[in-house]
């Protein structure tokens, strides 16, 4: 397998750290903003929706989309529950992550540290995406004040693919974590699962 990743992209990161922690592995093709490996993957039709990351299966298939390229690598494995109900609750919370999550706590920290975001990054749209992405956070605290997993009882998709975005939350996208000890709670637990590895790893 070939992962068409972006270093410094969270939907890249939770595909490795999936890999990672399914002691899988894929030769990585980096492809970073600015970089000539981006625009030639684009031209090489390796990205077919013009984004990272992409997996390149061993016959040539081609799988975009983060949540799906989970659902691909997750399936048969303890990261996907069994059970039907658990199992759509650990989509729900993927569909989640895609149409609000990232929309806010990706978006703002893409804003404060892509160089070609900066001319978005305005007081107002960063203050907007500061209160919005803060309920959403308050979401995920008042979810996992009483249970240690965002779905059932153990570890899942769902909390891989929103770790990605919400353990930079803080560092990349000034998101103050202080208010929400459930949610670092949940990070320190995702970080110490055996065969963690970073976003810088
Ligand atoms: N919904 C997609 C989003 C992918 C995406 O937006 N990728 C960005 C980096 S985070 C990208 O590849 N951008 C390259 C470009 O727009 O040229 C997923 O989850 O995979």
């Amino acid at each position: 397998m070939r992962l068409f990743n972006m270093p410094s992209s969270g939907n890249s990161y939770k595909v490795r750290l999936l890999l990672a922690l399914l002691g899988l592995k894929a030769d990585l093709i980096d492809v970073e903003y600015g970089w000539e490996t981006l625009a030639q993957a684009k031209a090489d039709g390796k990205l077919p929706f013009g984004k990272a990351p992409v997996l390149e299966l061993e016959d040539g298939t081609l799988l975009p989309e983060s949540n799906a390229i989970l659902c691909y690598l997750g399936q048969g494995t303890p990261f996907v529950p069994a059970d039907a109900l658990n199992h759509a609750r650990m989509l729900s919370w993927m569909f989640w992550e895609q149409n609000q999550h990232e929309g806010m706590i990706a978006v703002r920290a893409a804003l404060l540290n892509y160089p070609h975001r900066k001319a978005q990054a305005t007081p107002d749209r960063l203050a907007e995406l500061l209160t919005s992405g803060s309920a959403l956070l308050q979401i995920m605290e008042d979810h996992l004040a009483t249970r240690d997993w965002l779905v059932g009882g153990d570890v899942s998709l769902a909390d891989i693919c929103l770790y990605a975005y919400t353990h930079t939350a803080e560092s990349r996208g000034g998101y103050d974590l202080a208010p929400f000890p459930a949610l670092r709670a949940w990070l320190k637990r995702v970080a110490a699962l055996p065969g963690y590895v970073g976003l810088d790893a």
